[in-house]
């Protein structure tokens, strides 16, 4: 047997409300009193009561940029969005078009990991290329 200490927890009809897993709360019956011979005179109304509560912690976000110059082939910069963005033609143009105008655009936004790889992607394949194509990322 392990010693491990049992807190015993009376529960009222109003606490077993709680039991329901999606509230995070879990009750275990206790028709025992914890001393191993079910012999108490707790009548089924002691039990442990563990509370958890989860914490997912959304990652930071980080967006992707792409910013114009003047020597980028507009097909080149398509193709790029869409080979790293996944956007298809229509979506790959219309953000094209916005940088080429405006300057900068936002190709999406990431986690950090994923926002940096998308970043190396464009780099690596616009020098592959040899086209000055700058893309970079800032937090969302
Ligand atoms: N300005 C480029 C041209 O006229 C096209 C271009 C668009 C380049 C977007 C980069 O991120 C860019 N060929």
């Amino acid at each position: 047997m392990a010693l491990t200490p049992k807190i015993l927890v009376p529960m009222t009809m109003t606490e077993r409300r709680y039991s329901r897993a999606e509230d995070g709360i879990r009750a275990e019956d206790g028709n025992s009193d914890g001393n191993g011979d079910s012999g108490g005179n707790d009548r089924g109304n002691v039990g442990i009561a563990t509370k958890t509560r989860s914490r997912t912690k959304q990652p930071t976000p980080y967006r992707v940029l792409m910013l114009n110059d003047d020597y980028t082939p507009m097909e080149f910069v398509v193709l790029c969005l869409q080979r790293f963005f996944r956007m298809d033609m229509e979506a790959a143009t219309r953000v094209m078009l916005h940088v080429h105008q405006k300057g900068v655009g936002v190709c999406g936004t990431f986690s950090y990991e994923v926002a940096e790889t998308k970043v190396s992607q464009v780099m690596d394949f616009a020098q592959q290329n040899q086209h000055p194509l700058q893309c970079t990322l800032e937090k969302a």
